[in-house]
C-alpha cells in the first residue's frame, strides 16, 4: 500500500515549494517508509519575462535583480553580460574587478545564509537553548526570549525556532548551543557581506551600480579599505566558524554522505571573469554519467509538458516563450523543466565542484577538494550527497573570500570603473554566470531600442524542475527517490534532502 507523505509548504527556503512523495512501508519498521517517487511543485507564477518586454534594455539589470533579494547580483551580472554582448563591449579591467567584488560579497552572504539560517535547524536542537546556563549576553537573551515566547501561549511561539519536528538532532547541549550562537553571529556576518558589496555596489540587496561595461563606483583608496576591512572579518568567520561547524555537523550525521545522491549529472557555466578573454575562476563544463564534457550553450532547452504554460515545449531560451496556463491538464508546477541535451542536470556549488574536479585540463579545485576529503577520510563519490552539497558550499565561501582579496589588490585606484558604449537599434545577447544556487542564464533580444524578448533560465528552475517531456523527474525529485522516512508525520529527511539544494522558488518561477 502506498502512502502520500508531503512537506508543504517547505519552510526555510525562499518562495513557495510543495513536495509530494509516494512512499511504500518498510517491513518490520513501524511507520517508517521509503520514497518511491517525488513531485516538486512550484506554486507561484511571477511574470518577470513578460514585465521586461517593451522596456529600455538598460532597465533590465535593475528589474531582473528584483527577481530575488538573496541573489540579486547574479541576475544583475547575467543581465549586464547579455547586454554587453548585444552592445558589442566587454567590461573595462576595473569594471570586471568591481563586478567580481560585488558579486563575491553576495555569493558569500548567500552561502552563510543557507548554512545557518535555512539548513542548520534541520540538525540543531534549538530547545537546547533552554538549558543554557552560561554568561553570553546574546545567548541569555535568546534563551529568555524562547522561554517568554513559550509562556505567552502564542500560536507559533519562538518562530522560526519552534515548533520543531521530533527528529535525531545533535544531542550534545554544548554543541547545540555553540551552533546557535553562530546562528546569531552569522546574522551580523551577512550584514557585513551586504555592507562590503555596497562599498562598490552602492546598495545591497539590489545594487544600483552594476552597468554594462563595469560599475558606476570609482575605486577610491577609502573604498578599497572599507571593503578589505570587512573582507578580513568575513574570511575569519568562514575559516574559523563556518567550516568547523560544517565539519561538526558532518561528524554527527555521517549517514548524510550517502543520502540524497540525485541525478549524478552536473552543469556549470563558470563564474568570475579572470581576464578580458573571459577565462573564469570557476570553469564551465558538464559532467554526464561521470564523464566531463565542454559546455555548449545550444544544448539547453526548456520543456513544459508538466509545467503550467501553453507556449511550445523544447524551445531554446533565445527563442523562449512564457505563456501562463493555470488550468493546463497534466501540469503540476509553475517551474519549467530545463534540460541539457535532454539530460536532467544538477546545478549549484556541488555541480561547480564536480565539473571543475573532473575537468581534464586540471584545476586547483581538485587539489582543494581532495585535501578536504583526505582529512575527513571520505571518498569523492560521497560528495554526491546532502552533506557533499553543504561541504561544496562551505569550501566555495572560503575560495571566494580568498580570491576577493586578490581582485582588490588588482584594482587600479581612482581609475574609471566602466567602459562607454552605444546601444544598437537591434541586437541579441546571452549572459551566463553562476548564481550561489547554480547556473544562471539571461537571453535578450532588442528591437527598435526596446526589449523584444527576455528569458531567464535560473538555478532552481533546473534543480526543482518537474518531469520533462519524456517523463524524467527533475534533480530534486530524483534525489528524494529511495529516501527512507522514519516518521511520516515528521519527515525531516525530506527537509534535509530538499534544503541541501538551497532552493529559491522566487527565482525558479521568476
Ligand atoms: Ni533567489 Fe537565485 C541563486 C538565482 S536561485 S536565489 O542563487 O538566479 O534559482
Ligand atoms: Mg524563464
Amino acid at each position: 500500500m502506498t502512502r502520500t507523505v508531503s512537506l508543504s509548504p517547505v519552510t526555510r527556503i525562499e518562495g513557495h515549494l510543495s513536495i509530494q512523495t509516494e512512499t511504500e512501508p518498510l517491513d518490520g519498521n513501524d511507520g517508517a517508509c521509503r520514497v518511491k517517487e517525488a513531485r516538486c511543485e512550484g506554486e507561484m507564477y511571477r511574470g518577470f519575462e513578460k514585465i521586461l518586454v517593451g522596456r529600455d534594455p538598460m532597465d533590465a539589470q535593475q528589474i531582473t535583480q528584483r527577481i530575488c533579494g538573496v541573489c540579486p547580483v547574479s541576475h544583475g551580472i547575467a543581465s549586464v553580460r547579455a547586454q554587453e554582448m548585444a552592445y558589442g563591449i566587454t567590461p573595462s579591467e576595473n569594471g570586471r574587478l568591481l563586478q567580481n567584488l560585488i558579486f563575491a560579497a553576495n555569493q558569500i552572504q548567500s552561502h552563510v545564509l543557507h548554512f545557518y539560517h535555512l539548513a542548520a535547524l534541520d540538525f540543531v536542537d534549538v530547545s537546547a537553548i533552554l538549558q543554557y546556563s552560561g554568561n553570553d549576553r546574546g545567548l541569555i537573551a535568546l534563551r529568555d526570549w524562547v522561554k517568554a515566547s513559550i509562556a505567552s501561549g502564542e500560536v507559533f511561539p519562538a518562530a522560526p525556532f519552534l515548533p520543531q519536528w521530533k527528529a535525531d538532532y545533535v544531542k550534545d547541549v554544548d554543541v547545540n548551543v555553540s551552533l546557535l550562537s553562530h546562528y546569531v553571529e552569522a546574522l551580523d556576518i551577512r550584514r557585513t557581506c551586504h555592507e562590503m558589496g555596497a562599498v562598490f555596489g552602492a546598495r545591497l540587496p539590489h545594487s544600483t551600480a552594476l552597468v554594462p561595461g563595469g560599475c558606476t563606483q570609482t575605486p577610491t583608496l577609502e573604498r578599497v579599505l572599507a571593503y578589505s576591512s570587512r573582507l578580513k572579518k568575513i574570511f575569519t568567520f568562514v575559516r574559523d566558524v563556518y567550516l568547523p561547524d560544517l565539519v561538526e555537523v558532518a561528524k554527527q550525521f555521517p549517514a548524510y554522505f550517502e543520502i540524497g545522491r540525485g541525478c549524478g549529472n552536473f552543469l556549470s557555466y563558470g563564474v568570475f571573469e579572470m581576464d578580458a578573454s573571459g577565462n573564469r575562476f570557476i570553469k564551465p563544463g558538464a559532467v554526464i554519467d561521470g564523464r566531463w564534457e565542454p559546455f555548449e550553450v545550444d544544448r539547453i532547452q526548456e520543456e513544459v509538458r508538466h509545467s503550467r504554460y501553453s507556449s511550445p515545449s523544447g524551445l531554446h531560451p533565445s527563442k523562449g516563450m512564457t505563456d501562463a496556463s493555470p488550468e493546463k491538464s497534466g501540469a503540476y508546477s509553475w517551474i519549467k523543466a530545463p534540460r541539457y541535451g535532454q539530460h536532467v542536470m544538477e546545478v549549484g556549488p556541488l555541480a561547480r565542484v564536480m565539473v571543475n574536479y573532473h575537468d581534464p585540463s586540471g584545476t586547483w579545485v581538485k587539489k582543494e577538494v581532495d585535501a578536504f576529503l583526505k582529512t575527513r577520510n571520505l571518498k569523492p563519490e560521497q560528495m554526491l550527497s546532502v552533506l557533499g552539497r553543504h561541504v561544496a558550499r562551505g569550501l566555495e565561501a572560503m575560495w571566494f573570500a580568498k580570491q576577493a582579496a586578490k581582485w582588490l589588490d588588482e584594482l587600479h585606484v581612482d581609475e574609471a570603473p566602466a567602459r562607454d558604449f552605444t546601444m544598437p537599434k537591434e541586437g541579441t545577447g546571452v549572459g551566463l554566470t553562476e548564481a550561489p544556487r547554480g547556473a544562471l542564464g539571461h537571453w535578450l533580444t532588442i528591437r527598435d531600442y526596446r526589449i523584444a524578448n527576455y528569458q531567464c533560465v535560473v538555478p532552481t528552475t533546473w534543480n526543482c524542475s518537474p518531469r520533462d517531456d519524456r517523463g524524467q523527474p527533475g534533480a530534486v525529485e530524483q534525489a528524494l527517490a529511495g529516501a527512507t522516512i522514519q516518521d511520516p508525520k515528521h519527515p525531516i529527511e525530506i527537509g534535509r534532502i530538499v534544503r541541501s539544494f538551497d532552493p529559491c522558488l522566487a527565482c525558479a518561477v521568476h
